[in-house]
């Protein structure tokens, strides 16, 4: 059986939507972030050495970051759901916002979070650095939103799943989304899924939700 070690309130609840969204039996190992540091407690180090979420354990295999879970999952037991046929456009889509969600989008807003929780938000790296980046991204996001339904074409598809943690992420600040729609509308879009539903029942505390 598939589990996923799910830590509360984290990039893990798009692991276990991708499960819902497929029909997948799984099960939950459910871990508590600290609420002064809100890091993961130190027995997720047992299952992999980073100690993060999401983490899955499939049998022998264990597979970290959720790029490469979706990847894993999808490929495992898609049956060619949720991704887009080899050698075509939209496939090297589906590529490109898997790794971007991670590799770019997330790392201005983990600078924003950092900065802020340190005191540090009005600083000049926030204004200098943090600030513009946020407003490059997401301008860019929000202009390529335009080009079709989903991130990869008109399918919904995995890469979909994992854009949503940094969309809701800035979708969470309103001021944000003041000026970006499609990034408003993909939000509640995502939301109104039944399998994200389900999936947020079954994962618990998750502030993005809404
Ligand atoms: N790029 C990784 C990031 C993993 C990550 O940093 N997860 C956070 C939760 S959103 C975490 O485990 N934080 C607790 C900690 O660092 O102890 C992924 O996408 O899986």
């Amino acid at each position: 059986m598939l589990v996923v070690h799910h830590l509360n309130n984290s990039r893990s609840q798009r692991v276990l939507w991708l499960l819902e969204e497929l029909g997948i039996e799984y099960e939950i190992k459910y871990y508590e972030r600290d609420a002064q540091t809100m890091l993961a407690p130190q027995e997720l180090r047992q299952v992999h050495p980073l100690g993060k979420s999401p983490v899955i354990t499939d049998g022998h295999i264990t597979v970290a970051e959720s790029g490469a879970i979706i990847e894993y999952i999808v490929n495992r037991y898609g049956n060619g759901r949720l991704i887009p046929a080899p050698d075509t456009p939209e496939r090297l889509r589906y590529t490109y916002w898997l790794h971007y969600a991670e590799g770019s989008a997330m790392l201005p807003l983990l600078f924003n979070l950092v900065l802020g929780r340190f005191g540090l938000g009005d600083s000049d790296a926030m204004s200098a650095f943090v600030a513009p980046q946020i407003k490059l991204h997401y301008d860019y996001i929000e202009s390529e939103m335009h080009k079709s339904e989903w991130f990869a074409g008109e399918e919904f598809t995995g890469a979909d799943i994992q854009m949503s943690f940094p969309l809701e992420v800035v979708a969470a600040n309103p001021k944000e989304i003041e000026n970006r729609p499609k990034i408003k509308e993909f939000v509640e879009r995502i939301h109104a899924r039944p399998a994200y539903k389900r999936a947020l029942e079954r994962g618990g505390q998750y502030d993005f939700a809404s």
